[in-house]
């Protein structure tokens, strides 16, 4: 039920109603990477959700009740609860939905975390096709969306000595939740040139 294509709200525009029963409703940008985790993890997880999508160049209003600092993205229940800062949502999400992504042993945790915190050391630990072990987990759903960007970034040729993240990357590609979520290098750059010149259609590119 998400709609990640939607247009994006800006000023002017009217909040949008409670969150239904049943629902986690996602406030996010249609190219940002920190958002994309978050919906990684709702897609990885099959969780229910919908997608808003808000003009980051020409914020609503209403939009620093749901995020004071007016940052995507943001999860609202229909409880009214309001959960920021990308890493703490997919945490939320994986506490409360079934079909866990980090691992349930503590230190397994802890360890995906810290890993996290060194994301430029990240290579170091690697030794097995994903970062958590031999199966996808919330770590590389964290760290993926950077990589999708390399292209887009002019920065592809810095995995091109890397046998085991060139490996991961692929292996990344296959993953279904990856995949639905996957954007067009081009697309992304267009956005990224659009983004730059604070162009208020920045964030509608492409639809
Ligand atoms: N630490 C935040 C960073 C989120 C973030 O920077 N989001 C960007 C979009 S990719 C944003 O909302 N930018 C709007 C702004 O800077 O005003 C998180 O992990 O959620």
């Amino acid at each position: 039920m998400s709609q990640d294509s939607s247009k994006s709200l800006g000023k002017g525009s009217s909040p949008p109603g409670p969150v239904l029963d049943g629902v986690i409703r996602v406030y996010s940008m249609r190219f940002c990477p920190f958002a994309q985790r978050t919906l990684l993890v709702l897609k990885a997880k099959g969780i229910k959700h919908e997608v808003i999508n808000i003009n980051l160049k020409n914020k609503p209003e209403w939009f620093f009740k749901k995020n004071p600092s007016g940052l995507v993205p943001v999860l609202e229940t229909s409880q009214g609860q309001l959960i920021y800062e990308s890493v703490i949502t997919c945490e939320y999400l994986d506490e409360t939905y079934p079909k866990k992504l980090f691992p349930e042993d503590p230190y397994e945790k802890a360890f995906q975390k810290m890993i996290l915190e060194l994301f430029s050391k990240v290579l170091t630990h690697q030794k097995t096709t994903f970062f958590g072990g031999n199966t996808i987990s919330m770590i590389d759903y964290l760290i993926w969306p950077w990589f999708e960007r390399l292209g887009a970034y002019g920065i592809a040729d810095c995995v091109e000595h890397t046998l085991k993240l060139k490996l991961w990357i692929a292996a990344m590609k296959k993953d279904p939740t990856v995949k639905a979520l996957l954007r067009e290098e081009k697309a992304l750059k267009h956005f990224l040139h659009l983004y730059f010149q604070n162009s208020l259609e920045a964030c509608d590119y492409g639809l």
